[in-house]
């Protein structure tokens, strides 16, 4: 059967999802979401895939299912992928770095995102403090993913895992919205590893940022 994901190329939670299928060699037939148009936020986008109006949305038959890491999750259970970990603790390690990327990491990413750029591209001014505030939080994360990374190519066990994918999804936009990674030189090696070693990795980055600076070149807007 055909599974359909719903999303927009710039997306980084997107990318999550692609990356990892090239990675799966699962085939997905991507539909276009319009982001900058506010296409997932249509009453009937949100009565037919997520009442939240986020992407990325995964459809096979009747299943609908939103969230990155579950549309991976998901994916994953088909092949008996090892993305999710190649023992029982390794899988439960994995799960807990995805359920704290969630909160604890792309929260702040995100926050920042929406302050230096989908608040320039919609003309709102910054807030310096909510910056300051994610800033600190991401800092004080990144210090704790540099301490594990020491010595480490992956976040669990030898090889790539959902955790890597989820916890390097903010990297697909750190070149406009600036996070403070740089500042941790385990955390950039590693993502430096995953683009070098993971080809599905590096031609997702290419597309997030063709996405994103074609559509702020049509804009005029310079971050
Ligand atoms: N926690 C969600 C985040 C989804 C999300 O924030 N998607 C963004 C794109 S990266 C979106 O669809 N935004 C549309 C909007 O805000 O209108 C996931 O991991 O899938």
């Amino acid at each position: 059967m055909t599974i359909k994901i719903y999303g927009d190329a710039g997306s980084g939670s997107l990318r999550r999802v692609t990356a990892a299928a090239k990675i799966m060699n699962i085939e997905l037939e991507r539909v276009n979401v319009d982001l900058f148009k506010g296409e997932s936020q249509t009453d009937d986008f949100k009565s037919r895939f997520n009442p939240h109006g986020l992407t990325p949305v995964l459809e096979e038959g009747d299943i609908i299912l939103w969230e990155a890491s579950a549309i991976n999750l998901y994916l994953a259970d088909k092949m008996n992928s090892p993305l999710t970990g190649t023992t029982r603790e390794e899988r439960f390690q994995v799960l807990q770095w995805m359920f704290w990327s969630g909160e604890q990491w792309r929260t702040f990413t995100t926050t920042i995102f929406d302050e230096r750029v989908a608040k320039t591209i919609l003309g709102m001014p910054k807030d310096e403090a909510v910056i300051k505030f994610a800033e600190g939080k991401i800092r004080a994360a990144a210090k704790v993913l540099d301490q594990h990374l020491e010595g480490r190519k992956f976040m669990v066990g030898n090889g790539l895992t959902f955790a890597d994918i989820d916890i390097a999804a903010p990297f697909s936009q750190v070149d406009r919205a600036r996070f403070p990674f740089e500042e941790y030189p385990n955390l950039i090696a590693w993502h430096d590893n995953l683009l070098q070693s993971f080809p599905a990795w590096a031609a997702t980055k290419a597309e997030v940022d063709k996405r994103m600076e074609s559509f702020l070149e049509s804009v005029g807007v310079n971050l």
